[in-house]
């Protein structure tokens, strides 16, 4: 059983500006959850032997403060390369390609997407092929997911989109899709980040960024028991 590990929304080092409204909070201690939670996932991928990381953007809460941030992101990044995992990564909203000034060579088995076009990574000893399109900037309005290639014949296929999905409330409308638009694809699996909450869409998962860290069993079959 192929078995990966599906995240988004990490906002790695997010200043938690609304703590100091909080007279008493541990303010410290939070800020230092995006960082844990990080840490915590890959364990859970190294202890779990997942086949690869999928990472649906706003890995990064915006522009880093200093260098600290992509530091902190690359030594975890070196524990999965250890531990011979990939991880594929998108930008979102958050982190979109114009948003960063700062930037840092990350470890050969982290894959960061184009912004440009859509993208695709073949792990080919896992027989997946995976597909996904980094934000250029914030405002992304157009259906990212209309231009991603049809599914791969013979391959397990992955979707990675960052997208309010059909619209949710809270949160910015930025590349929005239609289910019947992924579904056309015919991927086996889409993995989406940008809506805080675990959620599942026919066969289309918005990963969330609670206590919810979903591992996918990405054996078509299974999934397509779903409604
Ligand atoms: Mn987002």
């Amino acid at each position: 059983m192929l078995t990966f590990l599906h995240a988004a929304d990490i906002h790695l080092d997010s200043p938690l500006r609304g703590l100091q409204r909080y007279e008493g909070a541990p303010a410290d201690e939070i800020r230092q959850a995006t960082r844990r939670a990080l840490e915590n996932l890959v364990q859970l991928a190294i202890d779990q032997s997942v086949a690869f990381v999928l990472i649906a953007g706003d890995l990064y809460d915006g522009d880093w403060k200093d260098h600290c941030t992509g530091l902190f992101f690359v030594s975890q990044m070196v524990r999965l390369r250890e531990a011979n995992i990939p991880v594929i990564v998108i930008a979102g909203n958050h982190d979109a390609m114009n948003k960063m000034t700062r930037t840092l060579p990350l470890p050969e088995n982290v894959h960061m997407l184009d912004h440009k076009r859509p993208e695709t990574i073949h792990l080919e000893a896992l027989g997946v092929a995976i597909h996904g399109q980094s934000f250029a900037t914030q405002a992304v309005l157009e259906d990212l997911s209309a231009t991603y290639p049809s599914a791969v014949g013979g391959q397990l296929n992955i979707g990675l989109l960052h997208t309010c999905a059909t619209g949710r409330e809270g949160h910015a409308a930025y590349a929005p899709c239609t289910i019947p638009g992924l579904v056309a694809k015919q991927y086996d699996y889409w993995a989406l980040g940008h809506v805080h909450g675990f959620e599942v869409l026919h066969r289309i998962v918005i990963s969330g960024n609670h206590d919810n860290w979903d591992i996918g069993l990405a054996e078509p079959d299974h999934l397509r028991d779903e409604k």
